[in-house]
């Protein structure tokens, strides 16, 4: 007789997939461990962990400052980087991606350079319930600096943005709309192509955060049209320390800098400074080159897997796990979008979910637990905190079944 796994292997080979990770390879308190918190952090494949050891065991050297062999085997490395990159987001050209920190860092970048350019008194910044922290926080400190204010379009109870109410909260004094591509709570995906639309009808800017979207879905910026889309390299198997801003080139370039140093000049003297060119006049400083090679690794690796098979993968998994938790008694599931990725969010009637994810951890079952940098999204949903089971093309129906294992185990002890 087959087992689950084998038959999800005629479509997409799990069990090789795998193998390609070995951290997925080991055990915690004694049980194999089940990782399903891969919205906060995805696993990295080998080709990945070998590509930055190979870069510092080879290539090491600061980038586009020497002249010799190896600055200019980093550069290559580096800038080789890019240009996936850009082919990964179907970007027009690399100097419309600029490498950041992460998700976080990309935002912030937009808010203090293009926000703090275009917005003044009694302007709007339109947001959504559903943001993380990063696509939050970045607005209100702008809109605290400027005395413009933060608005907020509503969510449904499944969980689900009210497009009708965002697009009637645009008016001519919205400055940028800045909305998730996907929920790290929810799961939800946005219609960011609609939104995009309708924003641009009103001569509106619109940001996209992709952190939870470029790891399971194709993304084409060209086709959504958007102005700026970011994502984290650590959430899409790639290291933690890069992530990307995309950014139309126009835009970019009628953008002011937005930190000060190496790299993003022309000349510099005590009287005047020019700035250097897309995309190096928003990255000052030595950046995390190997990181970016790893990230450029992750690309390739994820284009080798193909994105759309392991969305795939993920819809039928995301399938099967909320058939099998919905069957648990006095659990709740937060987050019912008709389209929605692999995330389940979920409360468990009487027993906190600190208490829920710790006995899960007892039991080898790796989850989030807690506001998820989404206190917001919390308290529209009613509730303090919720786990958070998170789904990769690595995961497995019988991990499925660990889970669902380990929550009868939760209800046993604490129930
Ligand atoms: N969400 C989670 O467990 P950084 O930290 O910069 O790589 O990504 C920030 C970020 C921005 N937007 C969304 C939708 C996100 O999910 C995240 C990161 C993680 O949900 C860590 S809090």
């Amino acid at each position: 007789m087959e087992t689950e796994t084998e038959t999800q292997g005629r479509t997409f080979d799990v069990a090789r997939v795998r193998k390609d990770f070995p951290v997925l390879e080991q055990t915690v308190h004694g049980k194999p461990l089940v990782y399903l918190d891969n919205a906060a952090t995805s696993q990295k494949p080998l080709a990945v962990i070998q590509a930055e050891e190979q870069f510092y065991l080879r290539d090491n050297s600061n980038i586009h400052r020497g002249v010799h062999e190896l600055s200019e085997r980093a550069t290559r490395a580096y800038e080789t980087a890019r240009i996936k990159a850009q082919e990964f987001l179907g970007a027009k050209e690399s100097r419309e991606i600029i490498f950041v920190r992460g998700t976080t860092e990309a935002v912030n970048l937009v808010a203090q350079t293009y926000g703090r350019a275009h917005t003044g008194p009694g302007d709007e910044i339109l947001i959504t319930a559903m943001e993380h922290h990063s696509n939050i926080v970045p607005w209100q400190i702008l809109c605290e600096e400027k005395g413009a204010r933060l608005k907020v379009a509503p969510v449904n109870d499944r969980g689900e943005l009210e497009l009708e109410e965002l697009i009637r909260l645009m008016s001519g004094k919205t400055r940028i709309v800045a909305v998730a591509h996907v929920s790290n709570v929810l799961g939800t995906i946005n219609p960011v192509r609609a939104i995009v639309e309708a924003a641009h009808a009103r001569g509106i800017p619109a940001l996209v955060d992709g952190a939870q979207a470029a790891p399971h879905l194709p993304v084409n910026v060209r086709e959504l049209d958007c102005d700026f889309y970011a994502f984290s390299g650590h959430k899409v198997y790639g290291p933690t320390g890069i992530g990307v801003l995309y950014g139309k080139a126009e835009r970019l370039e009628a953008m002011p800098p937005y930190q000060g140093g190496g790299d993003m000049i022309a000349s510099v003297s005590f009287e005047k400074t020019t700035y250097n060119t897309l995309p190096y006049k928003f990255e000052a400083g030595t950046p995390n080159i190997a990181a970016g090679v790893g990230l450029g690794a992750a690309l390739d690796y994820v284009n080798a897997i193909g994105i759309g098979k392991a969305a795939e993968y993920e819809a039928e998994l995301l399938d099967y796990a909320t058939g099998e938790l919905e069957r648990i008694p006095g659990l709740r599931i937060i987050g019912t979008a008709r389209e929605k990725a692999a995330v389940i969010s979920f409360e468990m009637e009487g027993i906190h979910p600190h208490d829920v994810g710790t006995v899960l951890d007892q039991e080898g079952v790796a989850v989030r637990t807690g506001h998820h940098c989404a206190q917001p999204l919390m308290d529209r949903f009613g509730v303090p905190a919720t786990t958070r089971a998170s789904f990769a093309f690595y995961n497995t129906k019988e991990e499925v079944d660990a889970l669902v294992r380990g929550l009868m185990k939760v209800k046993e002890v604490l129930g």
